[in-house]
C-alpha cells in the first residue's frame, strides 16, 4: 500500500518536470502578479511595481497623518474643534501639484510601454490564431502549416464522467490546462501574431507573455511576443465565449530555435499544413493596435486568409485612419 503511494508519487514528479518552468504561470495563494518570460510581461511588471509603492507612500503618508492628528489634537488633551476653518491655499497647491506629478511620473514610461506592446514592426515569422467555440486554430503563415488545439482528452473525460473523484483529478496536475497539440514556438524570435474568431468573441491570454488580445470575428487584432526561456506556458480564453468557454485552455511550448525547425519540418511532413501556404500579410505601422483595412477584415469574413497588401506604402494607409477602437 505504503509502495504504492511512494510510486504514485514518484509518478506525479516525473509527470510534473516537463513542466519545471511553470514557475512563470501563477501558483495558488501567489501573492503580486508574476514577472512572466518576455520583455512586455516584464515592462508590465515593472509598471505595476512603480504604481504599487507609489500607492504604499501615499498610504504611509496619510495614515502617519491622520495618526498624528488623532493623537496630538485627541480630546482628553482638551482639543477644541476648530469651526472657522476654511482652507488652507498652500496645502491646496501642494496636494494638486503632487498628485499631477505623481501621475505624470507613472503615465510617461507606461505610455512608452504599451506602444512597444503594439509595435509588431519587424517581427521574424506570424502566426494566425483563430478561436473557434471551442478550440483554438493556430496558422504558421507562411509556412502552410495548421493546427488544432483543443482540451486533452483525458481532461474532457474526466469533467464529463459524473464518477470522476478527487483522486482521479489530483493525479492528472494539468487537469482542464492540457491541450492535445500545443502552439509550438521559437524562443528568441520575435513572433507577430494576427488574431481572429470563427464565431463569437474570444480572447487570447497566456499571462506569462504579459498580454491579453481580443479575438473578434470579422476583425484582426496584432500582438506579439518574443519569448526569452523555453518552457511551457499556460493560458485561458479569457472573454465569456458560451458553455464551453472554460474548457478551452491554451498551451505554449517554448522551445530553442533549432528545436523549432525541426518540430515544424516534421508536421510538414506529416501533412500537417493547409491546402496552399497563406500569404504574410504586412507588419503594421507599429502604432495600430488592431487592423482597419476594409479588404482584410473583407477576407476574414469570408474564411479567406488575409492577402498581402501590394505595397509598403499602401500597407500604411490604413493606419493612419482613426483606430477602430
Ligand atoms: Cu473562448
Amino acid at each position: 500500500m505504503m509502495q504504492a503511494r511512494f510510486s504514485r508519487w514518484g509518478l506525479a514528479v516525473l509527470a510534473s518536470l516537463p513542466f519545471a518552468a511553470l514557475a512563470a504561470d501563477p501558483k495558488p495563494w501567489q501573492l503580486n502578479m508574476g514577472r512572466g518570460v518576455t520583455a512586455s510581461s516584464q515592462h508590465a511588471y515593472d509598471a505595476h511595481m512603480l504604481a504599487l509603492w507609489i500607492c504604499v507612500g501615499i498610504g504611509a503618508v496619510v495614515f502617519a497623518a491622520m495618526g498624528y492628528a488623532m493623537f496630538k489634537f485627541r480630546h482628553s488633551k482638551g482639543a477644541v474643534p476648530d469651526t472657522s476653518f476654511t482652507h488652507s491655499t498652500r496645502l491646496e497647491i501642494v496636494w494638486t501639484v503632487v498628485p499631477i506629478i505623481l501621475l505624470v511620473v507613472m503615465a510617461v514610461p507606461a505610455t512608452a510601454k504599451l506602444i512597444a506592446m503594439y509595435d509588431t514592426r519587424e517581427s521574424e515569422m506570424t502566426i494566425k490564431v483563430t478561436g473557434v467555440q471551442w478550440l483554438w486554430k493556430y496558422e504558421y503563415l507562411g509556412e502552410g502549416v495548421e493546427i488544432t488545439s483543443r482540451l486533452d482528452r483525458e481532461s474532457d473525460r474526466l469533467r464529463q464522467n459524473k464518477a470522476t473523484t478527487r483522486a482521479e483529478l489530483d493525479a492528472h496536475p494539468a487537469y482542464l490546462l492540457d491541450v492535445d497539440n500545443p502552439l509550438v514556438v521559437p524562443t528568441d524570435t520575435k513572433i507577430r501574431f494576427v488574431i481572429t474568431a470563427d464565431d463569437v468573441i474570444h480572447s487570447w491570454w497566456v499571462p506569462a507573455l504579459g498580454w491579453k488580445q481580443d479575438a473578434i470575428p470579422g476583425i484582426i487584432n496584432e500582438a506579439w511576443t518574443e519569448i526569452l526561456e523555453p518552457g511551457v506556458y499556460r493560458g485561458q480564453c479569457a472573454e465569456l465565449c458560451g458553455k464551453d468557454h472554460g474548457f478551452m485552455p491554451i498551451v505554449v511550448r517554448a522551445v530553442p530555435k533549432a528545436e523549432f525547425e525541426q518540430w515544424l519540418a516534421s508536421s510538414k511532413a506529416a501533412g500537417q499544413t493547409t491546402d496552399e501556404p497563406s500569404q504574410v500579410p504586412e507588419g503594421g505601422t507599429g502604432n495600430a493596435p488592431r487592423s482597419v483595412d476594409p479588404d482584410m477584415i473583407e477576407d476574414v469574413q469570408q474564411g479567406e486568409e488575409p492577402a498581402a497588401p501590394q505595397a509598403p506604402e499602401e500597407a500604411a494607409a490604413p493606419a493612419d485612419a482613426p483606430s477602430a477602437d
